[in-house]
């Protein structure tokens, strides 16, 4: 009788689609095509019960039950082994034991000195401000009086990025020294400027435990009127030893920088010796006829400090190049 293959039909289809399913989603999906009310196979064949003659109705109507019932028996074996399956699984998670904590980073002991740096210029009445790391000869040289053959614009001790006959403004490069940010923030504002700009500088020098080909530099600026070099040791004599202790020994060395006169090297003692760790001085009239400031109105100081220095000091580090080696057992030591 076809009506019968039709069932056994049915049976095997669902049997294998229930095989077949491996999660309680797709039980669900066999059960709504075989076994559901109102669209499913099981619909259909219930029709052909109804078609069959008075006497094969008997017969008919026994196999339609028997594959109802197998195949809903076998959908909630399934069923239940899934849930019983799911459970023991969940069973092996404990609660109670220890969770594994994911690696904590620590934040850069460069990082933490510029934070440091700020917050305690901040203290003695400091803004802060930013200066851009691709910086044109104006910024870098001009205004800050360094002349056209000055060795400093050499360019083997920079990193020119581009010439003249590529830029309409003229070669551009990575800076060299923060003191571009002095050029930037007074060509901006008038005075009274009370500033610091902390940044990345850059400059191809040889790789030693004391220097880097990228470094950061801490650059500060006072202008007003009657500020005066003893204000400036003053500062930063105080500086040094907030940050480093009050035991640090500082010491002013006569020196030269072409945007500063009279211009010192400020060094540090470094065990039995002495470590340049930045330059200052009285900022040269030269520079403020620049961004247009009256040099007999107005007087300042300027200073630059090398902040890997100071960090290496802080945190006893004998060599820069650590820093930057980006080895996580140095670097987890700051954690
Ligand atoms: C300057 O860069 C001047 N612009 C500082 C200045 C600012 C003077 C304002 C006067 C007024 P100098 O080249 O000496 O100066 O660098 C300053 C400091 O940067 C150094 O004392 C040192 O601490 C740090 N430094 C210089 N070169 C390196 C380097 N290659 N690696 C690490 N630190 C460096």
């Amino acid at each position: 009788m076809d009506i019968l293959n039709a069932f056994r039909e049915y049976q095997e289809a669902a049997t294998a689609a229930i095989e077949g399913a491996s999660t309680a989603e797709e039980l669900e999906q066999v059960r709504i095509e075989f076994l559901g009310q109102k669209k499913g196979k099981l619909r259909e064949l219930q029709g052909l019960v109804g078609k069959a003659s008075k006497e094969e109705k008997p017969l008919v109507g026994k196999a339609f039950n028997e594959a109802r019932t197998n195949v809903t028996a076998r959908l909630e074996q399934r069923i239940s082994g899934l849930s019983q399956h799911s459970q023991s699984s969940t069973s092996d998670f404990d609660p109670t034991l220890p969770g594994q904590l994911p690696p904590l980073g620590a934040i850069h002991p460069v990082t933490r000195t510029i934070a440091n740096f700020r917050e305690l210029m901040g203290r003695f009445g400091f803004r802060v401000v930013e200066g851009p790391e691709i910086e044109d000869e104006r910024h870098n040289f001009d205004a800050l009086n360094i002349p056209e053959d000055h060795p400093a614009r050499d360019p083997l001790d920079n990193f020119y990025i581009a010439t003249a006959a590529k830029t309409a403004g003229g070669p551009i490069l990575l800076r060299s020294q923060t003191s571009t940010v002095q050029i930037r923030t007074m060509e901006a504002a008038k005075p009274p400027v009370r500033i610091v700009s902390l940044g990345r500088v850059y400059r191809p020098d040889t790789m030693d435990a004391t220097h880097s080909c990228m470094f950061h530099q801490m650059e500060g600026l006072m202008v007003d009127t009657n500020v005066t070099m003893a204000q400036l040791k003053t500062l930063l004599s105080l500086f040094a030893r907030s940050f480093l202790g009050p035991d640090v020994e500082i010491r002013f060395r006569p020196s030269f920088f072409p945007f500063t006169e009279p211009s010192v090297e400020v060094d540090m003692k470094w065990g039995d010796s002495w470590m340049e760790v930045g330059g200052a001085g009285m900022v040269d009239p030269n520079v403020f006829r620049a961004v247009g400031y009256d040099p007999d109105k107005v007087s300042g100081f300027a200073f630059g400090l090398g902040i890997e220095r100071f960090c290496m000091k802080h945190y006893e580090v004998d060599d820069i190049r650590r820093f930057y080696e980006n080895d996580v057992r140095f670097l987890k030591q700051f954690a």
